[in-house]
């Protein structure tokens, strides 16, 4: 389909909304990573699509198979080897880096965002620019034990899932799998934030994953203006008050600039 240009109109009052806010929430998915060439979970190319999320990213499906569950993350991790931050991830960091009062939650486990603010801080400072971001479904570049409380950043290549050197249980991938509570502390950040935003920029999520998709209908609930970007419908397009129809890599550069 050919990208239908966004009428300027449309992005200078979502230009104005956002810098009017004392406090803004940015809440992304998958789609955010799209054009770092990081399958989304959902589209024609989605991750799902060769599996059902109920076979692969689940605890169940880890008990049952854990070899299979751990190849699917290595293959998952061996492609994201190459993938890079998109001018959306880009445009995204150094703009947080610019102001304060903004909040990134996001759905991702693919550690792009944080790469993007390492990427646009400047040599000096220590660490990425602007705060990182609140990560609800965890990440994949660590791995942690699936009974104690250890973890590591990801190891070799295993091509089955290691023992834990604490406790000799089996180590699996940090992210949260389908059944799984969200970790407490991002969650109730993630709402605190959602609480306080006056506007919440939603970027490249169906919106279908719960609890993760209440943050923006909190946020909406108590007053936040929703601005939506993704080139295809989302579950909260009826809650936004600007709808930009368009990719982040293409859309975030120009709304943040
Ligand atoms: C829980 C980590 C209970 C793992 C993920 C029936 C109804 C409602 C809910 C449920 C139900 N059955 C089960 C549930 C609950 C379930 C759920 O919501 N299921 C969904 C599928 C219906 N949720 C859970 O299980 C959660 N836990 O409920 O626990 C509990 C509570 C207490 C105590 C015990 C138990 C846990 C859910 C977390 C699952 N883990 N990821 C991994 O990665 O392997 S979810 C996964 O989906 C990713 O994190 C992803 O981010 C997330 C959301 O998907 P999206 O990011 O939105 O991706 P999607 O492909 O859908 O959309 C992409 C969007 O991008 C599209 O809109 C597209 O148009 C757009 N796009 C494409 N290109 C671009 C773009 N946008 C911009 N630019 C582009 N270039
Ligand atoms: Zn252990």
């Amino acid at each position: 389909m050919p990208l239908q240009r966004i009428p300027e109109a449309q992005l200078r009052q979502a230009r104005e909304l956002i810098a009017a806010a004392e406090r803004v929430l940015v809440f992304t998915g998958s789609g955010v990573s799209a054009e770092s060439g990081v399958p989304t979970f959902r589209g024609e190319h989605g991750l799902w699509r060769s599996f059902r999320p109920e076979e692969l990213a689940t605890p169940e499906a880890f008990a049952r198979d854990p070899k299979l569950v751990w190849e699917w993350y290595g293959w998952r991790r061996s492609t994201l080897r190459s993938c890079r931050p998109n001018p959306g991830h880009l445009a995204l960091a150094r703009w947080m880096a610019s102001r304060s009062g903004v909040t990134l939650v996001t759905q991702n486990v693919d550690g792009l965002h944080e790469a993007a603010a390492r990427a646009v801080a400047p040599p000096s400072s220590a660490r990425g620019g602007g705060a990182a971001p609140i990560k609800l479904h965890g990440s994949i570049l660590v791995d942690r034990c699936s009974r104690c409380a250890y973890r590591r950043e990801i190891g070799g290549a295993e091509s089955a899932p290691p023992p834990c050197p604490e406790c000799g249980a089996l180590l699996r991938p940090d992210v949260v799998w389908f059944g799984e509570p969200l970790p407490e502390r991002e969650w109730s950040r993630a709402i605190a934030a959602a609480s306080r935003a006056e506007v919440a920029l939603v970027v490249g999520t169906s919106a279908l994953v719960y609890p993760a998709a209440g943050v923006v209908y909190h946020a909406a609930a108590r007053g936040a203006s929703i601005v939506v970007v993704d080139p295809d419908a989302t579950a909260v397009d009826r809650h936004a008050h600007i709808l930009l129809r368009g990719p982040a890599g293409a859309v975030l550069p120009d709304l943040l600039r």
